[in-house]
């Protein structure tokens, strides 16, 4: 059944693929299964979207789909909601890039982890993430990419960061399909990944062990 799934998300039939999908979850399917699967299709819509055999619409359907499983499955539950918050995370996609699907599970599965995340959406300029950081003195800054062409922009916003001398005492992370791109190599980042089951574990442990030094002091 899970090859029926890949194959409705890889047709683009939408009504099919969350049918689908659902039967797989009364059925016990794991989150890990199911994002895999979700993932293997949307990798191969991408590939289609290159080789031309598909086209923006197809992108936006495959977009809906995933955003609609996912939350169906509400794949970055967790139940261990601590009563105060671990710490803060500002988030954003980052300029020129309004991809949100995987900004959005680094958001939810945050939350469920009980951090605070303040979401500054999709196409941010590097001076909103600056103006953010100096307004919420966040413990991480995460940012979000898929696009290429965005990666300048990144790049930019680490500089900036760290002219500012914002980068003292938190974290700078980075997040999304851009990360497996060689061209990446941005000296201030101190983590990245384009899995968010180990953004959050990154996010988590760092939070823990920064509330146990300010214990400590
Ligand atoms: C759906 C989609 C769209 C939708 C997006 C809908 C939405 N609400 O986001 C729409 C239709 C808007 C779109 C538009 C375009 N797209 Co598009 N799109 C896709 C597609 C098929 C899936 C992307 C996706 O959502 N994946 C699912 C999410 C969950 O995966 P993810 O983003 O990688 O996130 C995961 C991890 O990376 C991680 N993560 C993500 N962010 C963060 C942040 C942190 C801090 C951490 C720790 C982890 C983390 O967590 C997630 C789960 O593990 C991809 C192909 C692909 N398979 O990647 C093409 C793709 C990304 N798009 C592409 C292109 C070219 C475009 C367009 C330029 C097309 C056009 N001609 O207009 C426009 C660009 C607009 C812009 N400026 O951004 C190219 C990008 C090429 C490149 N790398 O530069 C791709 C790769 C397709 C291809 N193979 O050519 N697209």
């Amino acid at each position: 059944m899970k090859e029926k799934l890949k194959e409705f998300i890889v047709d683009l039939k939408l009504d099919e693929a969350e049918a689908c999908a659902d039967q797989l979850i009364r059925n016990g399917i794991d989150s890990q299964s199911l994002y895999d699967v979700v993932m293997d299709g949307l990798a191969e819509i991408g590939n289609k979207y290159e080789n031309g055999e598909c086209f923006i619409a197809d992108l936006i359907v495959s977009g809906m789909m995933a955003k609609n499983i996912f939350e169906a499955a509400n794949i970055s539950k967790d139940s261990q909601k601590p009563s105060e918050p671990l710490g803060t995370v500002i988030i954003g996609t980052i300029y020129d890039d309004i991809h949100d699907i995987g900004k959005d599970l680094m958001v939810d599965a945050l939350e469920n982890k009980g951090i605070k995340v303040i979401d500054l959406g999709v196409d941010v300029k590097v001076e909103k993430f600056i103006e953010a950081v100096k307004q919420h003195n966040p413990d991480i800054i995460a940012v979000s990419c898929v696009m290429i062409n965005s990666i300048g922009f990144i790049e930019e916003l680490g500089i900036a960061l760290e002219k500012e001398k914002l980068l003292k005492n938190r974290r700078f992370l980075l997040g999304g399909a851009v990360v497996n791109n060689e061209y990446v190599r941005i000296p201030q980042i101190d983590f990245m990944t384009n899995n968010f089951y180990e953004g959050i574990k990154y996010c988590e442990v760092y939070l823990r062990k920064k509330i146990e030094g300010e214990k400590g002091e």
